[in-house]
């Protein structure tokens, strides 16, 4: 005897065309003063991301992994949760922190290479970056199961690439939040490469999402320069969450820039690529939506570009004047200093 035992099939979903139109019947109903904060955090993250790359290369900052083409995902995730749900990002999710209220100043001072600036203040609920690919998917999901085991109404919304998922503990997390009915979002961001492995070297399924079937949880495949389809997926998924169902959301998008700043993509991708996917630019898509419905227009603009430079600029004045006290590398190697590390730290000070 034969007979099918499961049958299963994952869903793609896009609200707003290239051309900025939006889908009547998946449009989020948000009022002009939410859409507007989306699109000027847009923009944030854009002259942000721009300026970490300018200080990279004059010399000012260290490495540093570029966003651009990312910030539908960054912004529409992110805001789809509430303030009290954590965020567990990776070294390219500057635009998540940013869209979370973190102060920019502290994330230029981590890309300058102070861990002081990972360290957020009260109510921004943003976890240290994981450059360790696909670690802190396991994270999230203890914290998610914490959440349940109190009793507590909150969620953690853990951000991959399309590379970590071929760690084991991105496997591993899924199972896991699936089994213990952790409110777990995995927002993944799929932008077609881990460093210069193309997705289609780095995994044989068709798309990400699929996987979830397997984990036996939801599975939603977006545009992932559509910031209004990331808005609503997340969304969606937050309202489950709370029901003890993780979701895997994947969005289709792009790195339009390096790897990182010690990476030159030419060497392994063509132009015409990077050319194709510009038409898709998620700021300018989701412009074209705002001015449509007359929320946008060029004086609105001018104001927006204006501010955001301003925010930029005077967070890196303030970053470069940070200075570090290295002292402090004595007060957190262990909850309480040993004596031996008292010690120690009394020695560094008096200069020896
Ligand atoms: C466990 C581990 N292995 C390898 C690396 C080196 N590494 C850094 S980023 C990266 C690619 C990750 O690609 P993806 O998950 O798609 O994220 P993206 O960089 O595209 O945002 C690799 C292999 C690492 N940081 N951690
Ligand atoms: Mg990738």
């Amino acid at each position: 005897m034969r007979k099918k035992v499961f049958e299963g099939s994952i869903e793609y979903f896009q609200v707003l065309d290239e051309d900025g139109k939006a889908d009547k019947a998946l449009e989020p109903k948000l009022p002009e003063k939410e859409l507007k904060r989306m699109y000027e955090l847009m923009v944030l993250c854009r002259v942000f991301d721009k300026k970490a790359v300018s200080l990279q290369r004059q010399g000012r900052m260290y490495t540093y992994a570029p966003l651009e083409g990312q910030e539908a995902c960054q912004v529409g995730g992110p805001v789809a949760l509430e303030k009290e749900d954590w965020v567990f990002p990776t070294y390219r999710d500057n635009g998540a922190y940013i869209t979370r209220g973190a102060p920019l100043d502290l994330l230029y001072e981590y890309w300058m290479g102070f861990e002081e600036g990972a360290a957020m203040p009260e109510g921004v609920n943003v976890f240290p970056v994981s450059i360790t690919v696909g670690n802190h998917l396991p994270m999230a999901v203890g914290m998610a199961w914490g959440f349940r085991m109190r009793k507590q109404k909150k969620a953690t919304m853990v951000m991959f690439g399309d590379g970590a998922t071929s760690q084991g503990d991105a496997h591993e997390a899924m199972n896991f939040a699936s089994v213990y009915k952790a409110p777990c979002i995995f927002l993944c961001q799929n932008n077609q490469w881990a460093i210069s492995t193309p997705s289609a070297k780095q995994m044989c399924s068709n798309t990400i999402a699929q996987r979830a079937l397997g984990y036996g949880i939801r599975g939603i495949q977006v545009d992932g320069n559509d910031v209004l389809a990331v808005y609503k997926a997340v969304s969606e998924a937050r309202k489950r969450a709370e029901k003890g169902e993780p979701t895997l959301v994947e969005c289709i998008t792009y790195r339009m820039g390096l790897h990182t700043t010690a990476d030159d993509p030419k060497r392994y991708r063509s132009d015409k690529d990077v050319e194709a996917w510009k038409q898709k630019d998620p700021i300018e898509r989701f412009r074209k939506y705002l001015k449509g419905k007359k929320i946008w227009n060029e004086k609105y603009e001018r104001k927006v570009q204006e501010e955001a430079v301003k925010k930029a600029e005077d967070a890196v004045k303030k970053a470069e004047t940070f200075r570090a006290d290295p002292a402090k590398f004595f007060d957190f190697v262990y909850e309480k200093k040993t004596p031996a590390l008292e010690e120690q730290k009394q020695a560094f000070l008096r200069g020896e």
